[in-house]
C-alpha cells in the first residue's frame, strides 16, 4: 500500500537526492487564476460579494459576514467542559513558550555617544485564517491567536469560512475558541475571497486592511497569500501536511505507525514518511500500518494518503544519511525515534518543528506541547520557521549619534558619498561642521 525508496548502497548527490524525495504534485499557481478572481470580485462588491461568494462556495449565506458578540459569548458557554478545559491548558502552554520568543531590545555601542538600538515592534493589525473545510480546527485558532497577543499585537481580527450546519455562521468551537482568548473580532468568510478581505479591508462592513495574514487554509487560500504578498504581509504559504520518521531497529514500530496515520488523517494528499536504516523495521512497520489503517476512522482518506506518491518508506545505509534525506526534505514534522536521539538532533538542520523520542508524538504538538502547529510545509522548512510571537514582530534600529561621534565619521562618510558621486549626502553630513556654508542668515 505504501512505497518503499530503497536509498541503500546509493551515494546521491544533492540534486540527485531532490529528485527522490516523495512529494505531491501541488501547484499553488494553478489556482491563481481563481483566487484572483476572487479577490477582485471582493475589493469591487465588498461585503454583498464575500456573501455571494459564501452561498456559492460554502453553500450557505451567513446572516452578517461580522459574527455578532452575542454569538461568541454564548459559542463560550456552550463550549464542551473537557474541550473548555483542554483549550485553556493549551493557551497556557503556548502563550509561555511563544513568550520565549520575544527577543530583548538590545544597544551597540559604537563609541562614546555612538549608539544602534535594536527594539522589536508588533505589527499593528492582523487577520489570522482558520480554516473550516474538512476538519474543523479549534486548536488553529490557538496556534494563530496567542502568539500574535503575545508579540503585542492590539488589533486581531479573525475569519473562518461559513458553515452550513450553522446557519453560515462560523463553527461553533473556533467562536468559542476565539471568545476564550478575547477575540471579538470575527468573520463568516473563506477562502481567497477572505484573504483579498483581509489584504484590502471590506470597507462597506468596517473591516480595516491587515498588515500581516496568517494561517493555513487550502490550495486557494494560499494562491491569495501569494498575490496579496507586498499589499500585506504573510507567513509561509501552507500545503498539506507531512510527517517524517526517522527511526531505527531500536524504535516501537506500532507507535512509528501510529504516528504515521495521525497525520494521514488529515488529507489525502498528506505525507508520511518512514526513514531507516533497518529493513526489517521497515517491514514491520508495514505489517503494522496494514493492521492498523483498516481501523482508522477516516480510513479513505488515510489509505489514499499513505497510498500516494508523497508517501513512503525510505531505507537507508545509516543515520547519518537519514539525517541527510530529512534535511533535504525539511519536513513540517520530524520525529526521532532512535536509540541515540541527541546524536541525531545534532545532524538536522531543517524541519518546521522536531519531536525527539518516543513519547513526543506530533499530536502532542499539535495540541498541547505548547509549541505550535502552524509549520513551514513544501520543504519550506529549509528557509522558513512556524508560526511564532516573531512573526508578528519587526526588528527596527534605532540610531542615536552624539555631535562628537558623528564627527568622528565625518571624512569617512565624505569620501564614500563621493565615491558614490552622491555629493548631497556628503554635504548633510558636513552642514553640522562647517558652520553651515550654505545655512542663510
Ligand atoms: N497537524 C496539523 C495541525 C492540527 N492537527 C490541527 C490537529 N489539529 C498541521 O500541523
Ligand atoms: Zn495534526
Amino acid at each position: 500500500m505504501i512505497q518503499t525508496i530503497d536509498l541503500r548502497g546509493l551515494e546521491p548527490s544533492a540534486s540527485e537526492l531532490l529528485a527522490l524525495i516523495p512529494r505531491s504534485l501541488t501547484d499553488v499557481s494553478a489556482a491563481s487564476a481563481v483566487a484572483e478572481q476572487l479577490i477582485g470580485e471582493v475589493r469591487s462588491g465588498g461585503t454583498d460579494a464575500l456573501l455571494g461568494q459564501a452561498e456559492r462556495l460554502d453553500g450557505v449565506r451567513p446572516a452578517t459576514l461580522r459574527v455578532p458578540a452575542e454569538a461568541i459569548a454564548a459559542a463560550v458557554e456552550a463550549l464542551e467542559p473537557s474541550v473548555r478545559e483542554a483549550l485553556e491548558e493549551a493557551i497556557h502552554r503556548v502563550r509561555a513558550a511563544s513568550s520565549a520568543q520575544v527577543p530583548a531590545p538590545t544597544v551597540t555601542s559604537l563609541g562614546d555617544g555612538a549608539e544602534v538600538l535594536q527594539r522589536w515592534t508588533p505589527v499593528a493589525r492582523v487577520g489570522l485564517y482558520v480554516p473550516g473545510g474538512k476538519a474543523v480546527y479549534p486548536s488553529s485558532v490557538v496556534m494563530n491567536v496567542v502568539p500574535a497577543q503575545v508579540a503585542g499585537v492590539t488589533s486581531i481580527a479573525l475569519a473562518s469560512p461559513p458553515q452550513k450546519a450553522f446557519g453560515g455562521s462560523v463553527h461553533p468551537t473556533i467562536l468559542g475558541a476565539a471568545g476564550l482568548l478575547g477575540v471579538d473580532e470575527v468573520y463568516a468568510m473563506g477562502g481567497a475571497g477572505a484573504i483579498g478581505a483581509f489584504a484590502y479591508g471590506v470597507p462597506d462592513a468596517g473591516l480595516d486592511p491587515v498588515q500581516l495574514i496568517t494561517g493555513p487554509g487550502n490550495v486557494y487560500v494560499a494562491a491569495a497569500k501569494r498575490l496579496v504578498r507586498g499589499q500585506a504581509g504573510i507567513d509561509s504559504e501552507a500545503g498539506p501536511t507531512e510527517i517524517l520518521v526517522i527511526a531505527d531497529a531500536a524504535a516501537d514500530a506500532y507507535l512509528v505507525a501510529s504516528d504515521l496515520i495521525s497525520q494521514a488523517e488529515h488529507d489525502e494528499l498528506a505525507s508520511a514518511v518512514l526513514v531507516t536504516d533497518s529493513a526489517e523495521f521497515a517491514q514491520a512497520v508495514e505489517r503494522e500500518l496494514g493492521r492498523l489503517v483498516p481501523l482508522a476512522a477516516h480510513r479513505a482518506r488515510v489509505e489514499e494518503a499513505l497510498g500516494g506518491r508523497q508517501s513512503a518508506l525510505v531505507l537507508v545505509d545509516g543515520l547519518a544519511d537519514a539525517a541527510a534525506f530529512s534535511n533535504a526534505y525539511g519536513p513540517e514534522h520530524l520525529e526521532l525515534q532512535v536509540a541515540d536521539v541527541d546524536a541525531l538532533l545534532e545532524l538536522i538542520d531543517s524541519a518546521g518543528a522536531i519531536f525527539v523520542g518516543e513519547n513526543s508524538p506530533v499530536s502532542l504538538g499539535d495540541y498541547l506541547a505548547g509549541s505550535n502547529h502552524v509549520l513551514p510545509t513544501g520543504g519550506q522548512a529549509r528557509f522558513s520557521s512556524g508560526l511564532g510571537a516573531y512573526t508578528f514582530l519587526r526588528p527596527q534600529q534605532v540610531i542615536r549619534y552624539s555631535r562628537e561621534a558623528l564627527r568622528g565619521v565625518e571624512q569617512r562618510i565624505v569620501a564614500l558619498a563621493t565615491a558614490e558621486d552622491l555629493p548631497a549626502h556628503a554635504a548633510a553630513v558636513t552642514a553640522r561642521f562647517d558652520g553651515g556654508a550654505e545655512r542663510q542668515g
